[in-house]
């Protein structure tokens, strides 16, 4: 039944583009967002995903969202950075975040021609960073993301170099 199940996900990206289909979706990871990063202002959740500058990477369930990075490309200096990023609590550990992660840089390198992401990841979430290959080290030259992506305390900024070849998919 499981493995039934996990054939049956789907992964798109969408942004605030008015399509029906798209705007249910985003809806449905705000509410998995708002649930699961609880310092995160309610507001600032729904400005972030509805901006047309940020995209969500998303995992679906036939109609339904599992889990979501939101993020906004910085197309000149070719890096993503990560605002959110959290599967719905019952479908956690069970590998849909790395998958999501995978097909985010598929994504982010294909389509948007990005080599880095930047995130401030939470204490409690920077294991899971680190397995999905980012580092603590930043290697960007400063002067590529400084003044750029916003300055978040509480977090610790993390970057993750895309693999210009690899196919993550
Ligand atoms: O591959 P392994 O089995 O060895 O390891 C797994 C997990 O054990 C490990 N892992 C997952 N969450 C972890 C963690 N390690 C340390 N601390 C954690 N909090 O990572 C490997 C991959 O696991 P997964 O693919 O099954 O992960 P999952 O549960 O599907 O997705 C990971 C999360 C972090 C997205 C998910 O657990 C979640 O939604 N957590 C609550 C929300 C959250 O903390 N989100 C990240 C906040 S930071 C942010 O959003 C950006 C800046 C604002």
């Amino acid at each position: 039944k499981r493995e039934e199940q996990a054939g049956r996900l789907k992964f798109v990206c969408y942004s605030n583009d008015g399509v029906d289909e798209h705007m249910m979706c985003l809806i449905g990871l705000k509410n998995i967002f708002a649930r699961q990063l609880p310092n995160m202002p309610k507001e600032y959740i729904v400005r972030l995903l509805m901006d047309r500058k940020h995209k969500s990477v998303m995992v679906l369930r036939r109609t339904l969202v599992v889990g979501g990075i939101t993020y906004r490309p910085y197309h000149s200096q070719r890096f993503g950075e990560i605002a959110f990023c959290a599967i719905t609590a019952d479908e956690q550990v069970k590998g849909y975040g790395t998958r999501l992660m995978n097909h985010l840089k598929q994504h982010a390198r294909d389509v948007d021609g990005l080599t880095h992401f930047l995130t401030y990841a939470d204490n409690n979430a920077v294991g899971y960073f680190v397995k999905q290959g980012f580092t603590k080290e930043i290697y960007l030259e400063k002067d590529v993301w400084y003044g750029f992506i916003k300055d978040y305390d509480g977090g610790l900024l993390m970057e993750c170099k895309i693999d210009p070849k690899l196919p993550y998919t």
